[in-house]
């Protein structure tokens, strides 16, 4: 038997592509709904087919393999298959039976499993809707799923506005691509507007890419306001100190891999200095799980004041970089919807975010609905 998982956007192609590529004769041992679309496990038996199986190709070839060649143990070929066939079946075994404890569950306990099942397919984290479904004290759906999303709303922590009606020393740092220096134009444009241009100054401390300095240097010549670049603690120490008249100096960061040592100095150089440098965590709401962990986890080594939460018109679900929020007890301050500067950024609305997070799972529903 050959079992094979295949995705695509929707059911119909992945069954084309099961047909392609097993054949007529394949059967469906499962399917189910993927992040990007559907994903299909299929199995074919070769029993009286005219396909030679692979596992008897391979221990066919190695028959043919001279008594002298050595065979590494780990590397045998018809283990390896066999290996292989045995955890696709592992794995199948453990679907099966995870859905089988779904099943009783939904049996036993259908509004929960309901709340639940919303709150999984808006991309929360299974652990994030069970803490939250299970706080649900009414019996029906609808006005369960009313008090899940004020309790979740309540969870998502917002921070004031202090940025803009106040200034201060803001850095924006954050992963690679995820909006920092467009998120920081954004701001610097609407402080001006309302402050004036003398009342802002830009800063940067990545001093190892020219096109990201042109990009901010570009901002501030459209905005009519300084930029710097910093290199060392020090420099960004006596930068400051020259722009201290101002209301509000916003420093921009290199995108730098989290992996790369110059991304350590660059932190080091935020916290070594005497001056009260706020840092704003911008996070993209499409990415994953687990790169929004890992993000927290590096950029936490410096205190946060808050996060940005950018790409809004961009991802297919808020759930994920809401959960990764809540459970950080993390304060949202702005989120940006566009790459529009300075319209697309506004400041975070907890309910807003909800109700836009549920809005896309009721898309998607109704996008696979009408794929099928
Ligand atoms: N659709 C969309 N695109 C955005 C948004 N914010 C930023 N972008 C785009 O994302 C890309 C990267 O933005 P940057 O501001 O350069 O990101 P960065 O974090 O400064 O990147 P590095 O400095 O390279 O780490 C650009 O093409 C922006 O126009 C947003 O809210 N929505
Ligand atoms: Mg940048």
């Amino acid at each position: 038997m050959k079992m094979k998982r295949f995705y695509a956007a929707d059911m119909k192609t992945a069954l084309r592509q099961v047909s392609e590529e097993l054949g007529a004769d394949a059967a469906i041992m499962s399917t189910r709904k993927s992040k990007d679309g559907v994903e299909v496990v299929a199995a074919l038996d070769y029993e009286g087919e005219t396909h030679v199986p692979t596992i008897n190709r391979q221990v066919e070839a190695k028959a043919e393999t001279p008594k002298s060649a050595k065979v590494e143990w780990g590397q045998e070929p018809a283990l390896v298959a066999i290996q292989e066939e045995m955890s696709l079946l592992k794995e199948l075994l453990q679907e099966q039976l995870g859905e089988l404890a779904w099943s009783d569950k939904k049996r036993r306990q259908p509004v929960h499993s309901a709340l639940m099942r919303k709150a999984v397919n808006m991309g929360f984290t299974p652990q994030v809707a069970e803490q939250f479904a299970q706080r649900v004290t009414v019996s029906e759906f609808e006005p369960g799923w009313e008090q899940m999303s004020l309790d979740l709303a309540h969870a998502i922590e917002t921070a004031p506005d202090t940025l803009m009606e106040v200034g201060g020393i803001y850095a924006l740092i954050g992963p690679t691509g995820v909006g920092k220096t467009t998120s920081l134009a954004k701001l610097a444009a609407h402080f001006v507007t309302r402050h004036g241009a003398d009342s802002v100054a830009l800063v940067t401390t990545d001093s190892y890419r020219i096109a990201a300095h042109e990009q901010l240097r570009t901002y501030a010549n459209i905005m009519n306001v300084p930029m710097r670049v910093a290199d060392s603690a020090e420099h960004l120490q006596t930068i400051l100190e020259e722009f201290s008249h101002k209301k509000l100096i916003l420093i921009d960061t290199a995108g730098i891999s989290q992996r790369d040592k110059r991304l350590a100095q660059q932190m080091s150089c935020l916290v070594n200095t005497t001056a009260d440098i706020k840092s704003l965590l911008v996070l993209s709401t499409t990415s994953q799980t687990a790169v929004l962990k890992q993000a927290i986890k590096t950029f936490s080594r410096v205190p946060l004041s808050g996060v940005i939460l950018t790409k809004l018109d961009e991802t297919q679900g808020l759930g994920e970089c809401l959960s990764a929020v809540i459970s950080h007890q993390l304060k949202v301050t702005y989120t940006t919807d566009g790459q529009r500067v300075p319209e697309d950024i506004a400041l975070a609305d907890a309910n807003l975010l909800l109700k836009l997070a549920s809005e896309m799972e009721n898309e998607k529903q109704h996008d696979w609905v009408t794929a099928m």
